[in-house]
């Protein structure tokens, strides 16, 4: 037998049978096969007593092929797999490590036996992935762990580490290492008599669930609270009741016919783009492998306010050392103290364990001396949006940093070249544009400049991962990728209350759509003068916004703003003051307004941004069209289950886009509402966003 995707040894009477597919033991064809082969040798070997499963490399196996989801099925199937894992007759032994995911841990679940290292971890994702686990993972995780804890961790899709696995019965040892581990314990298992009992034919964690499933009920309504127009939690709760209500073969059988469904479906079809696009974003074309990212050490932090104090955090969250640099000892006491406040909530929720604001605390330092920037090995500036101000700091950076160090600028508004040219190092410099809270929004728009090196990018690439964000490289320009795309968003939400619509019936739309919060109830809680001030500055209006601003509605820090919040109350409230403003603003302005429907709504709130990414794409200000996609999810809440922007507009079809795009800029007199000219060519080659990002990854290979 010849397969390099699995290897097969026998050491000691224990067949060894170790998958090989760097780099994550993914279960495509080769490795299915060459496990069956494997497993028929094993069996017909009479001196081989017992078998064990392990991986070469960084881990076990994280689970199915995910790029051969889709295409047509090959022989055997996974579940052949398993089952003839299942039905061997000489015992099976599982070695996990790493992250042991999906796909991974039901074939370990078709062994008899599971044994794992300290540090491993295993779990279920596939709901992250818009579907159910499809090979057993429904059925046999709650024969050992119950079906209360199988639910929890299958619609969550979270991981478990060893030490609980252990506890709740899903491996039945920790080892040191894990093949070793493994054929230890193998023949510590043939001489201790132990009975065979294949996972399938257990009962004793699902009895009490059969005969009074209220307990699993209320685990299964916890588990799906918020989880509102996404098709797979439902499905993985209905699989999962099945695993106690009916026979194993008929459960498993149910479990593949909601998977097959799940797969064909388009909001499995956009999480997986949107989980394969995460990781293209990281790929820059024209960057040769050899440039790295540079270890970071030590940071600098410019500016100890909400964004600085919140970027700061970041650091001390991935264990390193960071500075804040204050104008005087009051802001940067301000600050720290504020930060230390926001790790004392998390302690409290129970978000961070016990001590946590201590050692988190201990990793930081405040200071008012600029000189101190020369131990960072990058400085991230994070003052207020004034050029004159952020080029006085770029200076001071230059005069004190090290060389080599990257010199970031937080800004989220201004012109990143610039910032650049009051160094004399552009190369070491870009934006690194966070999101507020910036410790928790996942999104970071890397900016590049004209002078940015590979190197640059690499290492602000290689930080953003390790603080657990998901960096998108874009280009220097107007409010970015993100923030570029919801001006036009916005200007629609002006347009559309003059028209006819109410904040809260725009509102509606967009949280029907799937996003967490409208336009509107999103203003409020970011505070409306901020647009505001960058309104009068630009010397742009929006009669309704600004009416609203003139007095003294801020959104929930005033109580009022597009909506009131009563008595301290974070939930909007329509208020009739405000409709009355928007038809009088109307009025004045000789505006008919009628009645608006909420497809109109869905198309305005949609279509300007997708016309704008197209312009972004031809300006080429993002790389691809699946990195905007990416922008959005993980900055904007768009959500993962309609896959972005891009992903989006192809579902609909850029040719209808383009036509309603046409219509609206001749209906408002608009002409930025006509069809961008890649949108209109690819509108009249019948082709989407996604054949665009095809030819655009030819053209750099
Ligand atoms: C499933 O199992 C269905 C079954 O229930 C039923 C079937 C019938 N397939 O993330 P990384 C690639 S569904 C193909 O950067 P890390 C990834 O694209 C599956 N490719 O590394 C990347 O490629 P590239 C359930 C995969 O160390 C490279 O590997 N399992 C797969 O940061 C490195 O990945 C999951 O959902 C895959 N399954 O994180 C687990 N996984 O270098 C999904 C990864 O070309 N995977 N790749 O960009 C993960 O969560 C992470 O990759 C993992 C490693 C934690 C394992």
């Amino acid at each position: 037998m010849s397969n390099p995707a699995v290897h097969y040894d026998v050491i000691d009477g224990i067949a060894v049978i170790a998958i090989d597919n760097p780099p994550v033991n993914a279960l495509g064809h080769a490795v299915r096969h060459g496990l069956i082969a494997a497993l028929d040798r094993a069996e017909a070997d009479s001196a081989v007593k017992a078998i064990v499963l392990g991986c070469k490399g960084r881990t076990f196996s994280a689970g199915a092929d995910i790029t051969e989801f889709g295409k047509p099925p090959r022989d055997p199937g996974l579940h052949e797999v398993i089952e003839r894992f299942d039905n061997s007759t000489k015992p099976i032994v599982a070695a996990l490590f790493g992250t042991t995911l999906g796909g991974g841990l039901e074939l370990s679940l078709g062994c008899h036996f599971r044994v794992a290292t300290a540090d491993a971890k295993m779990g279920l994702p596939e709901v992250k992935l818009g579907l159910l686990p499809g090979a057993g993972g429904t059925q046999r995780l709650p024969r050992l762990i119950g079906p209360e804890k199988a639910v929890a961790a299958i619609v969550s899709g979270k991981m478990i580490g060893a030490k609980a696995a252990h506890a709740d019965g899903l491996i039945d040892a920790i080892v040191a290492d894990p093949i070793p581990g493994a054929i230890d314990f193998a023949k510590t298992m043939l001489t201790d008599g132990r009975k065979l009992v294949r996972v399938r034919d257990r009962s004793e964690k699902i009895t009490a669930a059969k005969a009074d499933p209220s307990s699993f009920d209320k685990a299964a309504s916890e588990a799906t609270k918020r989880l509102a127009g996404v098709e797979a939690p439902a499905a993985c709760v209905q699989s999962v009741r099945n695993a106690f209500t009916l026979p194993f073969e008929d459960g498993l059988a149910a479990e593949r016919g909601m998977f097959m469904k799940l797969v064909m479906g388009d909001q499995s079809r956009a999480q997986r783009h949107v989980f394969f696009a995460e990781r293209e974003a990281q790929k820059i074309p024209g960057m040769l492998p050899e440039v790295k990212a540079a270890k970071i050490s030590r940071a600098v932090v410019i500016g100890g306010g909400t964004m600085g104090g919140g970027i700061a955090m970041n650091f001390a969250n991935a264990g390193i050392p960071v500075t804040i640099i204050e104008t005087d000892e009051q802001a940067l006491t301000r600050g720290l103290d504020r930060v230390r406040q926001t790790y004392d909530v998390s302690v409290k929720r129970g978000a961070l364990p016990e001590g946590a604001t201590e050692t988190r605390m201990a990793l930081f330092s405040g200071t008012t001396d600029w000189a101190r920037i020369a131990e960072a090995d990058i400085v991230i500036e994070a003052v207020f949006e004034d050029m004159d101000l952020k080029k006085r700091i770029f200076e001071k950076l230059d005069a004190h940093a090290r060389q080599g160090a990257l010199l970031a600028t937080n800004t989220s508004t201004l012109d990143v070249d610039a910032i650049a040219q009051s160094t004399k190092r552009p190369a070491d410099v870009l934006g690194m544009h966070f999101f507020s809270p910036a410790n928790v929004m996942k999104l970071l728009e890397i900016v590049r400049g004209k002078a940015t090196s590979h190197q640059a990018i690499a290492t602000a690439i290689g930080i953003g991962k390790t603080m657990g964000k998901v960096p998108v490289v874009v280009g220097n320009c107007d409010g970015f990728v993100g923030n570029r795309m919801l001006a036009r968003r916005t200007t629609e939400c002006e347009r559309l209350m003059l028209e006819g619509a109410l904040p809260q019936q725009i509102d509606a739309v967009v949280t029907r759509f799937g996003f967490p919060m409208g336009p509107f109830a999103m203003g409020d809680l970011a505070g409306l003068d901020v647009g505001w001030r960058i309104r009068k500055h630009r010397g742009v209006t929006a009669p309704i916004s600004d009416a609203l601003c003139e007095q003294g509605r801020f959104g929930q820090k005033t109580g009022r703003g597009y909506y009131i919040y009563e008595n301290g109350s974070r939930t909007p409230a329509p208020d009739p003051e405000v409709e009355t403003l928007i038809v009088e603003t109307a009025a004045r302005l000789g505006i008919m307004r009628r009645q608006i429907d909420d497809d109109e709504i869905l198309e305005r709130m949609t279509y300007p941004m997708i016309n704008e990414a197209a312009r972004i794409l031809e300006e080429g200000i993002a790389i691809r069209p699946s990195d905007i996609d990416v922008v959005w999810v993980y900055g904007y809440g768009w959500p993962v289950w309609r896959g972005g922007p891009c992903f989006h507009a192809d579902l609909v079809g850029l040719s209808k886009i383009a036509e309603r795009l046409d219509h609206y800029a001749k209906a408002t007199g608009d002409a930025g509402l006509a069809p961008s000219a890649l949108l209109r060519q690819l509108a009249g080659e019948s082709k989407g966003f996604a054949d665009f990002g095809k030819a655009a990854k030819v053209a750099a290979e």
